[in-house]
This record gives C-alpha cells, structure tokens and sequence, in this order.
C-alpha cells in the first residue's frame, strides 16, 4: 500500500470540540473525533476512477438501499433582490440577470405546490428565500408555511440564509424537519466568491441550526472555476462538521448571464461524478443529493453520479429560478435505472 492510499484509510485524528469551526477547534479540549484532512479527501480524488467509484458504491451499499432515490422538491417562496453578492447566484441585487424581485408567497400558494409535489412523488420540499438573514416577523410567515407544507404530509426543508438562535428555535417548534445553509466552497476560495459575509458566518449559522435539534443540509457548488484541491477542502470542511449533515447537496454551478461566473470554464462531468463518490465516502449516511445542473447532465452521467453513491435529487422543473429536467423525463430516467423513489 503506497502512502496516499494509507492517508485514505485513516482520516486523521484531529484533537477538536463538538464543533468544527476554527476557532473550536483552535480551543480544542482533547477530545477526538475522527477528521478528514484536506490531504486524505484529495487523496481520494485522485483514485483510479474504478477504484473510487467500486469504494463509494461499497461505503454506499453498507448504509443504504442502492436503488432507491430520495426527491426533494424546491419552491422560491422569496424570489430575487437579495442584498448578498454570491457570484455564481442570479438573486443578488448586484448583478444584471433579469430575475425581479418578489414578495413573500402566501400560504395557499406553497400548501398548493407542496401538494403537487406530494402527487408527482416527493417527499421533501424545500423552501428557498433570497434573503441574507430573515427578520423575525418574516420567521412568523414562514413558520406558517412549514406548518402548511407539514400539513401535506411532506418533510419540510427551508432555506433562509443566515439565522439567529431564536429563529432557529421558531423554526424547530413550526415542525420544521431540516435546514439547508451551503459552505459553497473552500475556505480558501470563499473570497473569490462572495464579499458580503464570512465562512465564520456560514459555520455559526449552521451551529445553531444543529443546536435547534433540526436537521442539516449542507453542501456546495462545484465548477466555479476551483482548483482539485478547493474541491477536496470544500469536501473535508463539510464532511468535518461534527455530525457531519443528513443531507448534502452537490450542485454543479448552473452559468446564468449576467452573474459574475456566467463565464466559467465547465467542470469536466467525471470530475462531478468524482466529487460525489468523496462525498459519499467521507459522509456514509448522509442523503447525497445530485442537485443543480442536471439540466446540463446526460442520462449516462447522472447514471454515474447514482453509481458513485447520489441518492436523492431536486425533482421538478424548476429549481429556484432556473430549469430543472421536469418530471416526466426524471421518472423516465428513474425507470430506466430501476431505481424506487423514498
Ligand atoms: N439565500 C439563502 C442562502 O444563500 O443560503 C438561500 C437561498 S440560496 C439560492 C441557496 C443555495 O443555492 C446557495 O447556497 C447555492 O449553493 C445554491 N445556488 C445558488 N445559485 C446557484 C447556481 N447558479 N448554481 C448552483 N447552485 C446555486
Ligand atoms: C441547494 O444546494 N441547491 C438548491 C437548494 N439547495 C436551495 C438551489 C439551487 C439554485 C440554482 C439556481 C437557481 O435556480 O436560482
Ligand atoms: Fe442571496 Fe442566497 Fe443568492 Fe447569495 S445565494 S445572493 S444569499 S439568495
């Protein structure tokens, strides 16, 4: 066994607190808890594609069904006219993309688009906002909505951008099931990305989210023109969140005119693929979800991300403001694969 492939099966014990935030771990008591160094997550990038792809469909098999796919539908219950400056987002006020600005839904519209996703199938839905942080009247609103969505029989997901301790706490008491907060990248690459808030912030909110008792969902986007290595350390920064998140959502960056990324050179789809077997190889239990950019995906790659241990999607034709495959040709594709729907 050479020495990369001996990185691979001891992640590094990394003396930390419960927590992975820098400065948690910088105060660290002792305890330890097994961590994924940047080295060991890059390490496993660079397998022979047979290889990662046979270790993330063994990691896969030991914790899940391998032919049932998880779907999560997403509705913008706030569209547009955000003051966050994300360079891959077409929400941002601060870019030209022609995506206006709206009001808040009301509670029949979302209780009408949970129920149409119940009947096409979902069991997830997940609301996004385009806001940098809720107010709390705007936490009362919603907490309606995920009552609403609750009502329909589904699992609730929101995303709100970043929270307070009592409005996660509003959110938990509403019902809500899980909460979807990205890291997006590397630490090293947020910069490059987004002037208006902090990785720190990104990794408080997601601590009061865990400490509110609701589910995690954290993932990021790949193809922003990151080097290996940022995509490795985008993997090991969420995969270190202790617990890692139920759900982590895996989103190729979908180019929109107008936004800064629009221009991105494409990340080539078997270093996609690859990223979703070191995401299931690093987080064994969590929903690996095969997110944005499938719209740009052929059959034959997505059939691989399922290979490489995806399993769960955004179902349904639009994403928040950009198309998705609708779901005609999702339960085509479903089929085709054998593959049963939770
Ligand atoms: N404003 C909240 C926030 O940023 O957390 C919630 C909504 S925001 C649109 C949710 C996530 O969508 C982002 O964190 C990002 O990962 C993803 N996203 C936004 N634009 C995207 C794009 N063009 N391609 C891929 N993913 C994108
Ligand atoms: C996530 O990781 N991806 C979703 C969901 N969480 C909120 C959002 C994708 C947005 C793609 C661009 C758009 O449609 O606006
Ligand atoms: Fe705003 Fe979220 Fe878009 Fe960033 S990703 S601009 S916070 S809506």
């Amino acid at each position: 066994m050479n020495e990369s492939q001996q990185s691979i099966e001891q992640p590094v014990q990394w003396p930390t607190t419960r927590r992975a935030a820098p400065e948690a771990a910088a105060q660290a008591q002792g305890s330890a808890v097994a961590r994924w160094s940047v080295d060991s997550v890059e390490a496993l990038f660079a397998l022979p594609f047979a290889d990662l792809i046979h270790r993330a469909q063994q990691v896969h098999r030991e914790h899940f069904d391998a032919n049932e796919v998880q779907l999560s539908t997403l509705l913008s219950i706030k569209t547009g006219g955000c003051p966050e400056d994300c360079g891959y987002c077409p929400q941002s006020v601060h870019f030209d993309t022609g995506v206006a600005a709206g009001k808040l839904l009301d509670v029949g519209e979302v209780a009408a688009a949970a129920r149409a996703a119940r009947a096409q199938g979902a069991s997830r839905f997940c609301m996004g906002a385009a806001w940098r942080e809720p107010k709390d009247r705007d936490i009362e609103k919603v907490a309606e909505l995920v009552r609403a969505v609750k009502a329909e029989g589904l699992e609730a997901c929101c995303t709100l951008g970043m929270l307070s301790d009592g409005q996660a706490h509003a959110l938990k008491d509403a019902g809500l099931d899980y909460y979807n907060h990205n890291l997006d990248t590397a630490p090293e690459a947020y910069g490059r990305i987004i002037s208006t808030r902090t990785y720190n912030d990104r990794l408080r909110t997601l601590e009061r989210v865990r400490d509110a008792g609701i589910g995690v969902c954290c993932g990021g986007i790949v193809g922003m023109g990151e080097s290996r290595r940022e995509r490795a350390g985008l993997v090991a920064q969420v995969a270190n969140l202790d617990p890692y998140p139920e759900s982590v959502p895996i989103n190729q960056l979908v180019r929109v005119q107008g936004t800064p990324l629009a221009d991105a050179e494409a990340l080539d789809p078997l270093e996609f693929v690859r990223t979703i077997a070191v995401a299931r190889i690093t987080m064994p239990r969590a929903r690996v979800r095969l997110s944005a950019g499938r719209r740009g995906m052929s059959d034959a790659v997505q059939a691989l991300c399922f290979l490489a241990g995806a399993n769960s999607i955004f179902y349904g034709d639009k994403l928040l403001t950009t198309g998705n495959p609708d779901w005609e040709a999702d339960q085509r594709l479903l089929g085709t694969l054998g593959l049963r729907t939770c």
